[in-house]
């Protein structure tokens, strides 16, 4: 006899009709195949025979339909794709944990921040927004940052991104917005691009969107690793404390590793040499065990500091500098292990900013508002079930209890008759059911005081909303002269991609709002007349700069976390390699061996093996390259075009390069390579380390 239960097999599989998707051992109870793999079965548990053959009436006949073996697997595989996400189809998650580094019962009574040291598990997702599940990691675009705490008081989902304000104010234009941005209606591309007529099309009529426009035309919009970009709740949100007190909260995640952005050339090639640079990436950071970190931060305001801005903090076009209230850190998320399996968990995960605890409350941002709505709604389209809460990836870590019942693939099995509230069945012996409690609740708090007049019901947007300019000027302001060349030239790429000729101009006149400067370095750019200022609803005022808005201003001169390309071929010197190698690893970086043949190779000292060959590895995929060679392979490889451009890019892109003496005679000189501080010998590279040399801009390219 055989019991499922009790099986000690070694592997597992996925049980369909076992409860909320657990994972159930193999049977192997009568020892059988202990040593080796379990048993194929079907869906059923029925053991298959052969995998390989259908059943045909005769060995060269039709196949038969009672072939129930090839029918269900068959009709599994048909079955298998569920619709991708609207928005945000492309993703990669992964497991980790929070911890509290302040306890914070003065501003929310939530129990996860009443103790230093409280910890949950968390699952993270991070995506591109416009493009669709199959396509490339580095488009320019703003990154999703959705992040679901496992709380003991119920799930926590801070659904985020990686720039802190939005395109629109009322969720009532999103599917527009979107409409415009993914895949023009009638041909089906671009795909993964707002380079197009109808995204700018859109924007030249709609001014609130000019402030996120300008963070993702910015580097923010092209980031070198998912470990190095911020997350934002970006709306406003409350806490609440026990007193019923009630306070504006904004979230920020900050990454340990520093923020770091790639350039425009660099994330066009990788999107062709490693179309999953970011998810690969991830993976192997957690992988290796360079588990990822970020900071939660939050920046804490109340109505009366509120209502002195010259913009209302309701209006998610609109952040708050850091420099006016300062972001304090109350706990760090540390990613820590990669999914089991990317379609039950990746695919699966569905984030509801309806997932708040007690002590935390929504705020009137009519984008928030609209978004309350939305998530749940398209969860039963994409995943087909009101009962997607009880995949294991969505399900809370808590106990839960209510009255909903049955709906398709309900997978728990509630116990008696107590599926109505109020009841009196305890008093007749049976199990009443939950109840609701409202002393630790969810309660939404009492807005009493907001400058609101809930009496009436308008179709408007409040005055305070008016003003589209002024922030997305100060953001720019901000910038170092580098990062707003690249906005500049962002700018122009996007808008010479546009075909029809009044839009780029709509914009432009915009872009006088901002900036002039601006305005006119992408008119000279697209070759066209500046046009006339645009009318705004309300006129900037000028709110200065804010030095956390620059990632150059803010970067991290650390390997930490970073990749170096090492080159080298026949005859290199191997301790050389192998002293640069080790050292790199206690920085905290990476290395990857390259050569022009995967080899083993020989080298001074013994064999190498390369961790990737030359034409297939191209330098855009590290953060520093480092060229051990000797001076006769060096000139051999001066004749390879993908050799030099191994280094140009290297050069173009402002990274550091350790070249030796062959490489400095015989490589940069054909990459037009001059010597600057970047330019190091490989015994120094450690020295510099993989900061980028971003004064040699100007050099390598017109940033005018
Ligand atoms: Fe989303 N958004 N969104 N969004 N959003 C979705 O939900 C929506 C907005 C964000 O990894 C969808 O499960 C509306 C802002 C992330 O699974 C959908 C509005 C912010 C993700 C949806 C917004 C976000 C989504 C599609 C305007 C930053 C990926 C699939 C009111 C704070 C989550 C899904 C994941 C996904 C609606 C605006 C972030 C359709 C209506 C603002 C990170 O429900």
């Amino acid at each position: 006899m055989r019991d499922h239960q009790q099986g000690q097999g070694s592997a597992a599989f996925t049980d369909n009709t076992g409860n909320a998707g657990e994972l159930h051992q193999d049977i192997a109870a009568d020892g059988d195949h202990s040593d080796g793999p379990a048993h194929l079965t079907d869906n059923h548990g029925h053991r298959i025979a052969d995998n390989q053959n259908s059943l045909r009436a005769g060995t060269r006949g039709p196949t038969l339909l009672e072939d129930f073996v090839l029918r269900e697997k068959i009709f599994h595989f048909d079955h298998e794709r569920i619709p991708e996400r609207i928005v945000h189809a492309r993703g990669s998650g992964a497991h980790g944990t929070f911890e509290v580094t302040r306890a914070i019962p003065e501003w929310t009574r939530a129990g996860l921040f009443q103790e230093v040291g409280t910890t949950c598990p968390v699952f993270v997702r991070f995506s591109t927004v416009a493009g669709g599940a199959g396509s490339v990691d580095t488009p320019r675009d703003v990154r999703g940052f959705a992040v679901k705490l496992y709380t003991q008081e119920g799930n926590w989902d801070l659904v985020g991104n990686n720039i802190p304000v939005f395109f629109i104010q009322d969720a009532i234009k999103f599917p527009d917005l979107v409409h415009s941005v993914k895949m023009e209606a009638d041909r089906g591309y671009p795909q993964a691009a707002s380079a197009h007529d109808t995204f700018w099309d859109f924007v030249s009529l709609m001014p609130e969107t000019m402030h996120m426009v300008m963070w993702a035309m910015s580097d923010r919009g092209i980031p070198r690793s998912l470990r190095m970009i911020e997350g934002f709740g970006v709306h406003t949100f409350r806490f609440i404390n026990a007193e019923g007190e009630g306070r504006f909260v904004k979230f920020h995640w900050k990454p340990v590793l520093g923020l770091q952005s790639t350039t425009w050339d660099e994330a066009v090639k990788i999107a062709g040499a490693d179309p999953d640079f970011h998810r690969r990436d991830l993976w192997e950071a957690i992988d290796a065990g360079d588990f990822p970190q970020w900071d939660l931060g939050v920046q804490i305001f109340d109505e009366a500091w509120a209502a002195k801005q010259p913009y209302d903090v309701l209006d998610a076009t609109k952040l708050i500098p850091e420099e006016e209230i300062p972001v304090e850190v109350i706990g760090r998320m540390t990613l820590n292990r990669n999914v089991d399996n990317f379609f039950a968990e990746t695919e699966q995960v569905a984030f509801l900013p309806t997932n708040i605890l007690p002590g935390i409350d929504f705020s009137n941002d009519p984008l928030l508002q609209g978004r309350l709505f939305s998530y749940l709604d398209t969860q039963k389209s994409r995943l087909g079930t009101t009962n997607f809460h009880q995949i294991p990836i969505n399900a809370p870590k808590c106990p839960f209890h209510n009255m909903q019942r049955d709906g398709m693939m309900q997978t728990l099995v509630p116990k008696g008759r107590a599926n109505y509230e109020p009841n009196t069945l305890a008093q007749a012996g049976e199990d009443g059911g939950p109840r609701a409690c409202p002393e630790t609740g969810f309660s939404s708090f009492r807005e009493n005081g907001e400058r609101n007049d809930p009496t009436e019901k308008l179709r408007v947007r409040p005055e305070t909303f008016a003003d589209h300019y002024s922030q997305a000027r100060m953001f720019y302001l901000s910038q170092t002269e580098n990062e707003q060349a690249h906005i500049a030239s962002a700018i122009v790429f996007e808008l010479s991609k546009v075909s029809i000729p009044h839009i780029p101009t709509a914009v432009i006149a915009r872009l006088r709002n901002i900036d002039e400067d601006l305005a006119k370095r992408v008119a000279e750019g697209l070759g066209i007349d500046l046009p006339k200022k645009a009318k705004a609803a309300k006129e900037p005022v000028d709110l200065g700069t804010s030095d956390a808005l620059s990632i150059q201003k803010n970067a991290k001169a650390t390997l930490e976390g970073r990749k170096v390309g090492i080159l080298f071929d026949e005859g290199s010197n191997k301790e050389t390699i192998d002293t640069l190698v080790a050292d790199i690893e206690k920085a905290g970086g990476t290395s990857f061996l390259v050569a022009p043949k995967i080899g083993p190779l020989k080298v001074k000292g013994g064999t190498l093996k390369a961790d990737g060959q030359l034409a297939g590895t191209p330098s855009v995929m590290f953060d520093a390259v480092v060229a051990i060679l000797m001076p006769e392979r060096a000139e051999k490889l001066a004749q390879d075009v993908g050799a030099v451009a191994w280094f140009a890019d290297a050069w173009f892109h402002c990274k550091t390069i350790g070249a030796c003496g062959g490489t400095r005679k015989h490589l940069l000189p054909k990459a037009n390579i001059e010597p600057d501080d970047g330019i190091v010998d490989p015994e120094d590279f450690m020295k510099t380390g993989a900061i980028r040399h971003w004064h040699r801009e100007p050099k390598v390219r017109d940033l005018a």
